[in-house]
């Protein structure tokens, strides 16, 4: 399938303004990560994804999670628009008793979300884990003809989630043991809860994952070609990456510029 930038482009257009009036509508929720993170949406529910809608818990499908479920309307967005039983009456009903959307992500509640997330960082101790046990079904019953299982595991963690110390230890985790199915989607918004990230972080985090053993893409503002032109040559999702956008799209001038450059980023990466 090819990367239309145009029609992702929309779809991230369209995946902000169902978020805005869910938060608006039950007068409660975040905004940032569904607004800031819409692209990425776009590539991964419109084009990168290996899943079926129609059979969410289909055994080969690549998992996503949200391990910053605060932003939990970015998920449900994606979900409702590319399919899952997730109607719109649904989507109304964001955070209200017995809904399929609840303030934060929970397995079981809705099609096509993995696992309960909500406590930062906590998702992406949930994503290792996933990892390992694709790792160790691949290990069992994939053979030189078929490959069974051949997938992925990509989580979205946010300032807070990767602040958290059961995101660096796990990560840590994975990075020893070489997750090369492992691909964590850093956004770097720059903003906390009450406070610019700065109050409270100073680190080089992608130094720090490094370290771990991750390799990292950058994508900013007139960084995207550069991460593009410096993506690993072999086609299909890259493991044990860390991507990191930096600041939130709103707070560019020419954002829709900047929009095409993180769907191509993205898009040529995973
Ligand atoms: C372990 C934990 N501590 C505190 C919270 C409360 N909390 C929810 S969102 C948030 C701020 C997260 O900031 P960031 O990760 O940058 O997300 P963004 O503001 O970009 O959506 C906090 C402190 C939580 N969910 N989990």
């Amino acid at each position: 399938m090819s990367l239309n930038l145009e029609i992702l482009s929309r779809a991230a257009d369209e995946a902000r303004g169902l978020c805005m009036d869910a938060v608006q509508a039950s007068k409660s929720g975040h905004l940032g990560l569904p607004l800031g993170c819409a692209e990425m949406g776009a590539v991964l529910y419109g084009y990168a994804l290996k899943h079926n809608p129609d059979k969410p818990r289909w055994i080969g499908r690549d998992y996503f999670v949200l391990s910053a479920g605060h932003g939990s309307m970015f998920l449900y967005a994606w979900l409702h628009m590319s399919g899952y039983d997730l109607p719109m009456e649904e989507i109304k009903r964001f955070r209200q008793l017995h809904s399929k959307t609840p303030g934060h992500p929970e397995f079981f509640e809705t099609p096509g979300v993995e696992c309960t997330t909500g406590p930062l960082g906590q998702g992406v101790g949930n994503s290792v884990g996933i990892a390992v046990a694709m790792k160790m079904a691949a290990a069992r019953f994939n053979t030189s003809e078929h490959r069974i299982f051949d997938q992925h595991c990509i989580c979205l963690a946010g300032d807070g989630c990767l602040q958290e110390g059961v995101s660096a230890e796990t990560s840590a985790f994975a990075g020893h043991f070489g997750l090369d199915n492992l691909i964590l989607i850093y956004d770097s918004n720059a903003v906390t809860l009450d406070a610019p990230a700065t109050a409270t972080q100073s680190e080089d985090t992608a130094m720090r994952f490094k370290a771990y053993g991750f390799r990292h893409f950058q994508g900013a503002r007139g960084s995207g070609r550069e991460v593009c032109r410096r993506r690993p040559q072999r086609s299909g999702l890259t493991g044990r990456a860390l991507f990191r956008f930096e600041r939130d799209l709103r707070l560019f001038r020419g954002a829709q510029k900047e929009a095409a450059r993180r769907l191509r980023c993205l898009g040529e990466n995973v």
